[in-house]
């Protein structure tokens, strides 16, 4: 059988089907043996896979089945995230319904998945578009309004005033919309929110035992929560300003510089600046213009520091007799701490750049400790820990003690009859708006009457379903322009009323769809047993693009399921791992265009490497790696990979050449040295098979020198892949099987020379070889398998079991003694238990034939020195 070449093209699909037939990868719910529970982010259906999900998947892959192989109840399945705004460009571009768009591309995309023989439980699957999906997730939603985990308020939409509707961020490009091109606005408009700002401490404090996530992303969603302890303090108006308030409320964090601050600035929304603009044309401008600006915290951070001046003053809090300017400045937000801040320049770079713009004092009051009371501030704000100066009853003090003192001064005053001050944490999370104006998305199950106000669907009227015929000529929310989908008769009173037109974002299907997972065809959301059971997910994985919404998303409606009865835990992810990204170099013509892979012919000469057009001919340039994009045109479609090479080399390639961390470079030569590798296991499989028939006799296990160092490396190998494996080391436990390789192959070269008892060492190896290989190139391991006449699928085979004696080196031969005569000796690891040895010793053929059926009468091991048999 050696010499023939392995043909992945014909071995996949075979493979495929043999295990489609077995149901090898469906997991029972009630399967006795430990759950294990790997999961991937499920993808949103685009129409084709790219090599960031061969990547994904195929670490996941490994995991799954390395947890079989195992002895674990592994659930592996896979769904589509199958809402979103590109389904419903899709239908305007191409006429046709975002449904049928949609699931086209989760056959095409479930086709793809398939013939990268990923060992899923396709009985599982879901589409968060269905139905059977929707109305789950509906009478949660139900469940958590009556909880008072729901609430509608006011809000900003971006709206698109030509096509007069409201628009996605993603739609509003440069401040414009992206149809109508039209300068977006900002509206209120009352909207659905979660209330997760609720849930921020326990969101914030359940991070710290989240210890199998990377750090990063734990760091990541603590900002993002960004919890800040301050003072609410009320600066009193001077008297005769031209307003009817008496005092404004900010929010600081910095108490400690109070004597720096040298004005007030209110945010363009607060209301004493709505107030104030009615009669100040300037400010009203101003106004306008901030809200053109639009809100996003990105933006603004960039945006210059501009502000315009009321004409009010405020009351120094404590320098006797001085005032403070107040302004209305555009970095201020209304929706955080109080809408209105103290500028202290000195400390802070966003009111150093506005103080400099107009003409503010900057009055430091915090030096560095080894600095002296001529301590200035130039363009740079000074924001690390020092020493209070220039503050009266503050000097002297650190910024932690000052913030203190500062603290209970103002708590002791009053103003308005209020105290001064208050202590305030703050959270930078807020509610989550999970209202869209859009028809593909999961319809909110409510109906508004106007007798008896909002009220929920109720249960038994669910699903609401999306009605069918839709157009999309109109823009905007082809729901709310349906001629008669929302009008329908009040569940209550039986007046007529009006179904909520908003879908719910995207993010609430991602935010449970693992639980459903675990009990997909269930007439409830779940069965809190099994999900239980189930959940936690062992191991997640995906993009760390994900590091913030969708996981902080899912760690609070799971505890929302929790308070709803849907699941008795609170977080839904116990191992978490983001890979890197794919890369690949990019290369232009010499008009500029860039050229994808596929037209480039690459040539090295030494160290050089040149690149032309392949029908053209034309010099090509070879610019910088980046991750592949199609805009940059760097990609590779995993189709016509699997295609050329098969699916085992696009997984092999994907797991050996970095950390999966970190972001891996997709190139021509690595894929064929995947390839060649492939071709080099199965020749070596063929060389061992052959020699097993050359010398029958000689196949049988004997332990002399050469075979045991042959066997160490082997078990050593087994020992460390699966180590590397369940730590995620994926390209380690690649190096192993390939420097295992390399010691086959020596030795069946050997062997081939002059047959010895390495043999059988042989045969077990490659053995061991290719169960090790099972989950990263499982059809080429099952084909081996087979070729090897081992008994059913390497799929369904147990992790090989290592021998600890073969992994320490310091290993003692005992002698065996059998009636006080000397008739062979046994190596084992050091201080192998006594019983151990026992089993050991009479099962070697020798002592076997000597026992000749008889049970011994004593066996009398000192350990690591002598074994005395007595028959
Ligand atoms: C005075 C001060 C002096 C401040 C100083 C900082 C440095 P974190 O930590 O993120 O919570 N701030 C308060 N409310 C704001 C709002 N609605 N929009 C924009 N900025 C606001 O930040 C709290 C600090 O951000 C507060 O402390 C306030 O400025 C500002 F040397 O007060 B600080
Ligand atoms: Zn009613």
């Amino acid at each position: 059988m050696s010499g023939e070449r392995y043909n992945p093209r014909e071995m996949e699909p075979k493979w495929q089907k043999v295990w489609d037939d077995a149901r090898s990868f469906v997991s029972a719910n009630d399967d006795p043996r430990e759950p294990y529970y790997v999961l991937e982010m499920f993808p949103y259906p685009s129409g084709r896979i790219h090599m960031g999900h061969v990547r994904n998947y195929s670490m996941g892959d490994v995991v799954a089945r390395y947890q079989r192989a195992r002895g674990k109840n592994v659930l592996h399945p896979m769904g589509w995230d199958a809402f979103g705004l590109p389904a419903e460009n899709a239908a305007i571009e191409r006429k046709t319904h975002p449904g049928t768009w949609t699931r086209q591309n989760i056959a095409a995309m479930k086709a793809q998945l398939k013939s990268m023989g990923l060992a899923i439980d396709w009985t599982r699957e879901i589409a968060t578009c269905e139905p059977e999906y929707y109305r789950h997730q509906q009478a949660m939603f139900i469940d958590m309004m009556a909880a008072g985990l729901v609430t509608r308020k006011q809000s900003k939409v971006n709206w698109d005033p030509v096509d007069m509707t409201v628009l996605a961020n993603e739609q509003v490009i440069d401040g414009r919309g992206w149809r109508s091109g039209a300068v977006v606005e900002q509206r209120e408009l009352t909207q659905w929110f979660f209330k997760i700002s609720d849930m921020a401490e326990e969101l914030l404090e359940a991070l710290d035992g989240l210890t199998d996530w990377p750090e990063k992303v734990r760091t990541m969603q603590r900002n993002w929560i960004g919890k800040s302890e301050g003072l609410r303090l009320l600066f009193e108006m001077v008297p005769g300003n031209a307003t009817a308030a008496t005092s404004v409320e900010v929010f600081t964090t910095r108490p400690d510089t109070i004597f720096g601050a040298s004005f007030i600035a209110l945010s363009p929304d607060h209301p004493l600046t709505t107030e104030l603009a009615a009669s100040n044309p300037e400010l009203a401008e101003f106004i306008a213009e901030c809200h053109r600006q639009g809100t996003a915290t990105e933006t603004l951070e960039k945006a210059e520091k501009r502000g315009v001046f009321t004409g009010l003053h405020v009351k120094h809090p404590v320098v006797e007799g001085a005032t403070l300017p107040v302004y209305v400045a555009n970095f201020v937000l209304m929706d955080y701490g109080t809408g209105a801040i103290f500028g202290c320049p000195a400390h802070d770079q966003r009111d150093l750049d506005f103080a400099r713009k107009y003409d503010l004092p900057v009055l430091p009051v915090v030096r560095p400790a080894d600095a002296d009371a001529g301590f200035a501030v130039a363009d740079e704000a000074f924001t690390d820990d020092g020493v209070i100066f220039n503050s009266g009853f503050l000097d002297g003090l650190g910024i932690a003690e000052a913030k203190k003192v500062a603290a209970a001064h103002f708590a002791d005053r009053t103003v308005d009859g209020k105290p001064q001050g208050k202590v305030e944490v703050n959270y930078r999370l807020r509610d989550w708006g999970v209202s869209r104006q859009r028809y593909w998305g999961c319809p909110i199950p409510v109906i508004h009457c106007e007798v008896c106000g909002t009220i929920p669907v109720p249960k038994k009227d669910l699903p609401v379903v999306l009605p069918e015929d839709v157009s999309f000529d109109k823009p905007g929310n082809a729901l709310d322009h349906h001629p008669t989908w929302k009008h329908v008769n009040c569940p209550q009173c039986g007046a007529s009323a009006r179904r909520e037109t908003d879908t719910m974002d995207t993010f609430v299907d991602s935010s449970w769809y693992f639980a459903r997972f675990t009990a997909p065809d269930a007439d409830t959301p779940t069965i809190p047993a099994v999900a239980n059971r189930w959940l936690p997910v062992d191991q997640y994985i995906g993009g760390v693009e994900h590091a913030i919404l969708h996981l902080l998303y899912s760690r609070y409606f799971t505890r929302a399921m929790k308070a709803t009865g849907h699941v008795g835990l609170s977080e839904p992810f116990k191992g978490l791992f983001t890979q890197g990204m794919v890369t690949h170099e990019t290369y232009k013509s010499p008009s500029g265009d860039w050229v994808p892979p596929t037209e480039v012919l690459l040539e090295t000469t030494g160290e050089l490497r040149r690149a032309r057009h392949i029908r053209s001919g034309e010099p090509i340039a070879i610019g910088s790696v980046e991750k592949m994009s199609k805009s940059k045109k760097n990609v590779v479609d995993p189709d016509e990979i699997v295609a050329t090479y098969g699916a085992d080399t696009a997984r092999w390639f994907m797991l050996s050449d970095s950390p999966p961390e970190r972001d891996v470079q997709w190139t021509e030569a690595g894929v064929e040295g995947a390839s060649r590798f492939q071709q080099r296991i199965w020749r070596l499989v063929g060389e061992a098979i052959d020699l097993a028939k050359q010398f029958p006799e000689t196949v049988r296990f004997s332990d002399d020198d050469e075979a045991r160092t042959l066997r160490k490396i082997v078990h050593r190998a087994v020992h460390n892949v699966g180590g590397d494996i369940e730590g995620l080391r994926f390209n380690r436990a690649v190096a192993q099987i390939y420097e295992l390789t390399n010691a086959l192959v020596r030795s069946a070269g050997l062997v081939a020379e002059a047959p010895t008892a390495r043999i059988g060492a042989l045969q077990e190896g490659v053995e061991r070889l290719v169960q090790l290989l099972a989950p990263m190139m499982p059809h080429l391991a099952e084909t081996c398998w087979e070729a090897l006449g081992k008994p059913g699928l390497v799929a369904d085979a147990p992790w090989p079991p290592v021998d600890p004696a073969l992994l320490v080196d310091n290993t003692v031969t005992l002698p065996i003694q059998v009636n006080g005569k000397r008739r062979g000796e046994i190596t084992v690891a050091k201080g192998t238990p006594a019983t151990e040895v026992e089993s050991q010793v009479l099962s070697m053929d020798e002592i076997v034939r000597i026992l000749n059926g008889q049970a011994p009468k004593k066996v009398v091991i000192v350990p690591d020195r002598i074994v005395n048999v007595v028959v």
